[in-house]
């Protein structure tokens, strides 16, 4: 006995069609005309008004992350668990190799930490935080034998996961060889670090301070260099991180329109956030907003917020992520306290992304179709998980959302709020839409209002290369 997704109307990249979804075990067994399917056993779901989607996939979470003395809030049981409820059924983590690390034992600690607790479906990326010889060479094996083929570098961070241009430009060549795709933190640390270190001469200490020492045109310098770096290294594919400016976003349009393989994420706190509402609230608030690169201001003489919108419209932003870093505010942000250099940098969303996104529709800011490119299809494609996940068809795993457009949310702590963490950063925000129900491979995770899954039933992942070439 399977279950029949009725009635609804089934959206992917390429448009919106009524058809009726067939699921049998961990796939999508077929699609129907409306109507036409053969009702017989099955559990029978009524979408009428809703949109089925595939599962949402967050290709950028940091999970336990180690950061400024502590770890990011969410364990991999509470952080997909808090996916599921926001209608994701991918992630792609972060392992975490440090300087001198070994990063075959960097990656194996993610996976004890993951094994048996996730919600969801789970893939890794591995940061390399110290290129060495060592390191290089895993990173062809982990290409070519584990499934993890994505590489996370640092231009900022210096003395954690910094890694300087020629370390860069190696592990670009690696990556290069073995058909991986690095992904780039890009942002000028060294300059960044001379900048706090002026700030804080001066008595700067506030976490709105955060944003002014991180200026826009150090993210667009780095996103430049990096780009140059990439064609050096024989154009291998490179993926820029959390893009928050228009400066990165000109570089990334124009190294695009020469024919580089350069793509790029945005997250929705690079969207919705400000400067002056958010970082520069009273009191030590801001500091719950503090994340690199740093959450911009509406008086920049470039409208970031608009160009990023249209970056995701026209694809020089290719994807949504949410970096989802969370760290709650009593004892890990009021690290803190007095020096904002010292906040745990991170902000959880992971529960949000496709609420927040899909708000995004309904202002006409993106299309639905491109709702679903970004926040699922090509997430897949990019990091190699398509046609398993991203995308609605026979054979493919039943990662489904039912999306109800009809209803809206309300985010916060007291509302809707499901990651661990003691406030939110999303605190009053109203969205359209809601997600209504969620199968990950076939298995009801969400419904009701109800979280119904298990630990233990996300899988992992192993990716294959990039299918987004140009
Ligand atoms: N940025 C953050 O805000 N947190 C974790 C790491 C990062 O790059
Ligand atoms: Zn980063
Ligand atoms: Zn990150």
């Amino acid at each position: 006995m399977g279950t029949l997704i009725k009635n609804g109307t089934v959206v992917s990249p390429t448009g919106r069609i009524a058809q009726d979804v067939l699921i049998d075990g961990e796939v999508v067994r077929a699609m129907y005309m409306p109507g036409a399917a053969p009702e017989d056993g099955h559990r029978v779901i009524d979408a009428t008004g809703k949109y089925v989607i595939p599962g949402g996939i967050d290709v950028h979470t940091h999970m336990e992350l180690p950061f400024g003395g502590t770890f990011a809030s969410d364990t991999f049981e509470t952080g997909t668990r808090a996916a599921a409820w926001g209608g994701v059924t991918t992630i792609c983590d972060m392992a975490v190799q440090t300087y001198g690390g070994n990063v075959h034992d960097g990656l194996a600690a993610w996976h004890a930490k993951a094994a048996g607790n996730c919600a969801i479906d789970y893939g890794f990326t591995q940061i390399i935080g110290g290129v060495d010889e060592e390191s290089l060479k895993a990173m062809r094996y982990l290409t070519e034998n584990e499934g993890v083929t994505s590489f996370k570098l640092f231009m900022a961070y210096p003395g954690t996961f910094y890694s300087d241009d020629g370390q860069i430009l190696r592990a670009m060549q690696t990556a290069s060889e073995c058909g991986a795709l690095v992904m780039m933190h890009a942002e000028n640390g060294i300059a960044i670090d001379v900048l706090v270190g002026q700030a804080l001469a001066r008595g700067e200490r506030d976490p709105k301070y955060h944003s002014f020492s991180r200026p826009a045109d150090l993210e667009g310098e780095a996103t430049h260099r990096a780009i140059v770096l990439s064609k050096v290294a024989g154009n291998v594919p490179l993926y820029i991180v959390h893009m928050s400016a228009s400066e990165a976003l000109d570089e990334v349009a124009e190294a695009r329109h020469r024919g580089q393989n350069v793509f790029a994420e945005t997250c929705p706190q690079y969207l919705y956030m400000t400067l002056e509402d958010h970082l520069a609230q009273p009191g030590f608030e801001g500091a719950k907003y503090v994340c690199s690169p740093p959450i911009r201001s509406k008086h920049d003489e470039r409208h970031h917020h608009a160009d990023l919108w249209k970056g995701l419209r026209t694809n020089e932003l290719a994807v949504v992520s949410t970096d989802h870093c969370p760290f709650c505010y009593k004892d890990q942000k009021e690290l803190g306290i007095g020096n904002f250099s010292k906040i745990p940098n991170g902000i959880g969303g992971v529960e949000h992304r496709m609420e927040l996104m899909y708000q995004g529709v309904v202002q006409g800011q993106i299309s639905l179709e491109r709702w679903v490119a970004t926040c699922s299809t090509t997430p897949a494609r990019m990091f190699g998980m398509y046609p398993k996940k991203g995308i609605v068809a026979p054979g493919s795993d039943a990662d489904i959302v039912i999306w109800d457009p009809n209803v809206k949310t309300e985010i916060g702590y007291t509302k809707k709020h499901h990651m661990n963490m003691d406030h939110s950063a999303w605190e009053g925000f109203v969205v359209d839409g809601k997600v209504d129900t969620v199968f990950s491979r076939g298995t009801v995770v969400i419904e009701n209002d109800q979280y119904v899954g298990r630990k233990g039933h996300g899988q992992f992942v192993k990716r294959g290369l990039s299918q987004y070439l140009v």
